[in-house]
């Protein structure tokens, strides 16, 4: 499962649910940050060691920055639309 960790009102976050939704990719979004908290759980912290979000989860390969995040989901699943590069 495709696990996004961030907030709905994350500009940062959004990047990635809008690339997310683009691809139509099944996924679990989780309310972390600002008002949620969460960011400084050890948990957490093993994911993402900066204590931001968004963090990707993808079936347990972990990724935080969302132009990374961005970029991994388009190279994964966006050959011939949101990933055009040769
Ligand atoms: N360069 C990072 C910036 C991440 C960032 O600054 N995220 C903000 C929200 S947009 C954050 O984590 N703020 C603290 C919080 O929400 O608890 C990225 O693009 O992912």
């Amino acid at each position: 499962m495709l696990r996004i960790h961030g907030r709905a009102n994350s500009s940062n976050s959004q990047m990635v649910m809008w690339c997310v939704g683009e691809l139509g990719l099944a996924h679990e979004r989780l309310d972390v940050g600002g008002s949620f908290g969460g960011t400084d759980t050890p948990d957490y912290r093993s994911m993402n060691p900066m204590g931001l979000i968004p963090t990707m989860d993808d079936a347990g390969f972990v990724l935080w920055e969302s132009n990374t995040i961005i970029r991994y989901l388009a190279t994964k699943h966006g050959a011939g639309t949101l990933w055009s590069c040769h």
